[in-house]
């Protein structure tokens, strides 16, 4: 069994052991798992290549430690428990021992596909259980799983698709979310058609929506699994070996495929899971994540079933059909953690109080957050009217990369503060780094969040590019892990995290580029040149705000413009992506050198225009006023 930390100063002890041996340390955690092998060493690691590698030689197969390792006491236990999207519609619960059967079915339906142990497999799914059974046959056999969020548009999924090089597509005829359905089987077609390495797509049905099947390259899940044993003999991997590639956004160029690996993967996002939530044998875990997500692959599917726990997974969305409905589902399955986003919290805090009036929520014990800072007011609102004052929060501050929570309170031992991520897991060594790269010893200080010492869920590599690994995080300060985000530690040791320091933004939780977006734009037949960035939003937390400069206006005049590049947006990257505010200007800041300054445009729509530093190095100054003048906030 993964070690528990029950108390306070057990969690001192085990982050002493964590920084004074972390080889001692890790190997305890690793020893509560399922090796074919026993790993020789713990870890390897150069941070200036970058090289890691952790469990050196171990062979394992992360589902055998799903279910062979815990078939005895948890096969007839629910596994995954999933709510539809329509409350009328009925639920499914599969138990540990029946998605093991379907795993097994689908896995050897991959193979008869011809895929092998190291091919990819992109899934393209909604929230339905098939999803997570996709992913874990993946591991069954060895391949590796690439999943992406079923809002991304076709060409989104096609630059994904074609990066991985997979050969398989799983999909969906339709997925339903709220009073949406998804044509996701003709989205997919779209992006086929510019995807080579696709062989074959298998189409689960959901909507019943009619679909176009290619002969010879689509076939039905149903059909496939047809016939198919429920036993497959799981694949043996070297601990190092991929399990799944995840595309995020970065502050550059196109989305990186962060890869992370069976063994180290497994170890971390298994203790971090049990830990953080303090699961106990029995208890409903509900993560409100998209599995499409890193939140979703970590704490719906592999973290929780590792600790055979009941994972609740949930199709719709928190509005419909009204905004009571996480409520609604807590009360239903007695569910004990549950796990958001601050977007969704102050979503639903907007919505009004009616909303939770007579809901049952006293089965709560430990309520989450993930994605972006917390603000206070949604951190007391959440604490007071859903965790009526006895549930701890867990702020969780963790990335794609990192692979599971970084830095978290263990609930109901480490005392919270609002906004505040409170401390490390232990194992993880956090450091705060001014911008010429010194480390700030000490409490009250504030800077860049690095991490300097490996721990086992950390990216290994971005795939097919590992230049790009180097460049991105461990360029910027020698010998450590650059997060991207600034930080603050407080007087009294805790960690409060500031938001991103590079041109990422943060809209709902959701990680974008702005270089990403305004390439989608900058597609638009009429734009020359945008600049995009992040601008307060009660809701989402960030807006989009672009700024964008068009050569001439067509017969819509500007708000013709400002629709057609949403739509644009909309169908390059998807829904997610599309500004909220366009301002058509005459011209960017540029500094002498060519450089937008974004500085300036970040305080324009912050609405903050009365100090904008030093603008001396600005090649035109007039265009700063022209800008300040058609603002589409006060500034
Ligand atoms: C898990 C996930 C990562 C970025 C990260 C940071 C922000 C995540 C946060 C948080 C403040 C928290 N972030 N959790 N900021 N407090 N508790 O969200 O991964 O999609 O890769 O985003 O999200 O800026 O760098 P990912």
């Amino acid at each position: 069994m993964v070690p528990k930390i029950h108390s306070l100063g057990g969690y001192i002890h085990e982050c002493q052991k964590g920084i004074a041996n972390p080889e001692a340390f890790w190997n305890q955690v690793a020893e509560s798992f399922f090796w074919r092998k026993r790993w020789d060493k713990t870890v390897d690691w150069d941070f200036k290549k970058p090289e890691i590698k952790w469990f050196i030689n171990g062979k394992l197969n992360i589902t055998e430690n799903i279910f062979e390792k815990n078939l005895y006491t948890h096969a007839n236990l629910p596994a995954i428990i999933w709510e539809p999207n329509d409350p009328k519609e009925e639920n499914r619960v599969l138990t540990y021992k029946e998605l093991l059967a379907e795993v097994n079915m689908f896995a050897n339906a991959l193979k008869r596909l011809g895929v092998r142990k190291g091919d990819r497999v992109a899934l393209y799914m909604p929230m339905v259980p098939e999803l997570a059974v996709g992913m874990l046959a993946c591991a069954r056999i060895g391949a590796i799983h690439s999943v992406v969020f079923a809002g991304f548009s076709a060409q989104s999924l096609a630059d994904r698709i074609n990066d991985a090089g997979a050969t398989v597509l799983l999909t969906a005829d339709g997925g339903y979310r709220g009073s949406k359905v998804t044509p996701l089987k003709d989205i997919a077609d779209d992006a086929l058609k510019h995807c080579p390495t696709i062989k074959n797509t298998v189409v689960f049905k959901r909507t019943g929506s009619s679909v176009n099947m290619k002969e010879g390259r689509d076939i039905w899940w149903h059909d496939v699994i047809h016939g198919e044993p429920a036993h497959c003999e799981p694949e043996e991997m070297d601990a190092e070996d991929e399990l799944f590639i995840l595309y995020t956004s970065g502050s550059t160029g196109k989305p990186k495929g962060i890869v992370h690996t069976t063994g180290g993967y497994m170890v971390y996002s298994a203790y971090t899971f049990k830990n953080v939530f303090q699961y106990d044998p029995g208890d409903v875990y509900f993560c409100t994540a998209d599995i499409g997500w890193i939140t979703g692959h970590s704490y719906i599917v592999y973290g929780p079933l590792l600790n055979g726990a009941q994972t609740l997974m949930f199709e719709g969305v928190p509005s419909w059909p009204d905004a009571g409905r996480f409520w609604d589902i807590v009360a239903k399955y007695k569910v004990n953690q549950f796990y958001t986003a601050p977007t969704a919290i102050r979503a639903l805090l907007a919505k009004g109080p009616e909303f939770i009036e007579g809901k049952r929520l006293e089965s709560l014990k430990v309520l989450g957050t993930v994605g972006e800072p917390i603000n206070e007011e949604a951190w007391h609102w959440y604490h007071d009217h859903i965790g009526k004052n006895r549930c701890p929060i867990v702020d969780t501050w963790w990335q794609t990369e990192t692979g599971g929570i970084m830095i978290s309170p263990i609930a109901g031992v480490t005392p919270t503060k609002p906004s505040f991520a409170t401390m490390p897991m232990p194992g993880v060594q956090p450091v705060v780094v001014d911008n010429q790269g010194n480390e700030l010893v000490g409490n009250s200080v504030e800077g860049n969040l690095c991490i300097k010492y490996p721990w086992p869920g950390m990216l290994r590599t971005i795939w097919g590019d590992h230049k790009r690994m180097k460049e991105t995080y461990f360029s910027r300060f020698e010998n450590m892990y650059f997060t991207g985000d600034g930080v603050k530690r407080d007087e009294d040791g805790y960690y409060r995290i500031l938001g991103r320091v590079d041109d990422v933004i943060n809209v709902s939780g959701h990680r974008l580029g702005t270089a990403e977006i305004e390439n989608a734009i900058n597609e638009h037949p009429l734009v020359n040149e945008s600049a995009v960035v992040g601008y307060p939003h009660a809701i989402k937390g960030q807006g989009i705000y672009a700024f964008v400069v068009c050569g001439e206006l067509s017969t819509g005049g500007e708000d013709g413009i400002r629709n057609s590049i949403m739509k644009g947006v909309t169908k390059i990257i998807g829904p997610i992506a599309k500004p909220d505010i366009i301002q058509l200007v005459p011209g960017l800041p540029k500094t002498r050198s060519g450089k937008i300054m974004r500085r300036i445009l970040r305080k324009i729509a912050e609405g903050d225009a009365s100090n904008l530093g030093d603008i001396t190095t600005l090649l035109d100054e007039e265009v700063v006023d022209q800008i300040i003048d058609g603002a589409l906030v006060d500034v």
